[in-house]
């Protein structure tokens, strides 16, 4: 249901010799041209691609949550409705997500049971709680400020409807940041009480941020391919690099303080040192037991559960419609009537 898969010629259905094809792909990948939909690929891309698009289309999903809960609680009308456009984008970005995965042949139904079921990722940072109205600055001004990161370098991703997707996708990630350091920005010149939020936010966002960029190099399993096949483009530790960077500054200019003691400019790298990470943590939020993990799948669960009216009628709808057309081509009489 609902999908948008496309047809594939099946395999050994062209002119070409399954060599030629896979030498038209390296080539393709080696000058930088954009693989389409239709475009014969190697399974390990195609299965990479639908394991990482969807993920992060879950990750947009999941990710309204944590913000959904704040929309009653917002402190202003004008918060109240930026926070609200900020969420449905989300939602906005999770279907474009799910509709560039489906063009790999792989269903939105199998896409979200994976999701469901437990057996698909999301981000990690997701399974954090978001207690105060200043985690919405914190989520907005950190978390959108890491996905830019790591999202703007992937506007060059070489499968093309996921390339294409992320431009609008980090147009509208670039405001949610700035609506979240704007909401930072007016706590911490805001009473004592309004900065010390702000300050109690960052220190709980900054590790489980600089986490979401994934495994240290060293650790991580895909990049090696997925660099090769030109899906990423810059590897975790240096976007994580990057950002840090970017982020200290803003930090300073918010009057805030990173908790991080071992954070300090290296003069000689030209970048920020920083501590050790707790990579134990960011394994056990993966393996399911982080402080929401269980939270956020239930309500996933719930919502689905609760929109299920909504997918019938949509196909009721969608029946009667294609029995209308049936009837109306074969007496186009009665269209007319
Ligand atoms: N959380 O070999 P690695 C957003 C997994 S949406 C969970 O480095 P890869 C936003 C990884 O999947 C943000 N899992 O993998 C939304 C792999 O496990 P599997 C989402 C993680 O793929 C709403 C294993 O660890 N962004 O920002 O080369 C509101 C080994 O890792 C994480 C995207 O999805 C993590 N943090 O690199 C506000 C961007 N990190 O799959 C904001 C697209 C790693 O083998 N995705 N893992 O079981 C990517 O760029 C890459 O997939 C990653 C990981 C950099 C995340």
């Amino acid at each position: 249901m609902y999908t948008q898969a496309i047809d594939l010629a099946p395999h050994g259905d062209t002119a070409t010799t399954g060599d030629a094809r896979e030498r038209a792909f390296e080539a393709a990948i080696a000058q930088d041209r954009r693989i389409e939909a239709q475009d014969w690929m190697p399974e390990g891309y195609r299965k990479t691609l639908i394991r990482q698009i969807s993920q992060h289309a879950h990750s947009e999903v999941v990710g309204m949550l944590p913000e959904g809960n704040w929309v009653t609680r917002a402190p202003s009308l004008q918060r109240k409705a930026i926070l609200l456009a900020k969420v449905q984008d989300e939602g906005g970005h999770g279907l474009y997500l799910y509709a560039a995965a489906e063009t790999l042949g792989v269903s939105r139904d199998e896409l979200i049971d994976a999701l469901l079921s437990g057996r698909a990722k999301y981000s990690s940072i997701f399974n954090y709680p978001a207690p105060s109205w200043a985690d919405m600055g914190a989520i907005g001004w950190l978390v959108d400020g890491a996905a830019i990161m790591n999202q703007i370098p992937l506007c060059r991703c070489s499968y093309g409807p996921y390339a294409r997707a992320m431009i609008r996708i980090c147009k509208e990630e670039s405001f949610h940041q700035r609506q979240g350091f704007d909401i930072m920005l007016s706590l911490s010149r805001g009473s004592a009480a309004q900065k010390a939020m702000a300050q109690e936010a960052l220190n709980r966002w900054w590790w489980p941020v600089v986490m979401m960029f994934g495994p240290s190099d060293s650790e991580s399993i895909h990049s090696a391919q997925t660099t090769a096949w030109g899906i990423k483009r810059i590897s975790n530790d240096e976007l994580r690099q990057r950002f840090i960077d970017a982020t200290v500054p803003q930090a300073a200019l918010l009057g805030l303080t990173i908790p991080d003691p071992d954070l300090k400019w290296n003069a000689e790298r030209g970048h920020h040192d920083h501590g050790a990470i707790d990579w134990s943590e960011f394994r056990r939020v993966l393996a399911g037991d982080g402080p929401c993990n269980r939270e956020r799948l239930a309500a996933r669960r719930r919502a689905h559960e609760n929109g299920a009216w909504v997918r019938e009628a949509a196909m009721a709808h969608a029946a009667r419609q294609a029995r209308r057309e049936l009837a109306t081509a074969a007496t186009p009489e009665a269209s007319e009537a």
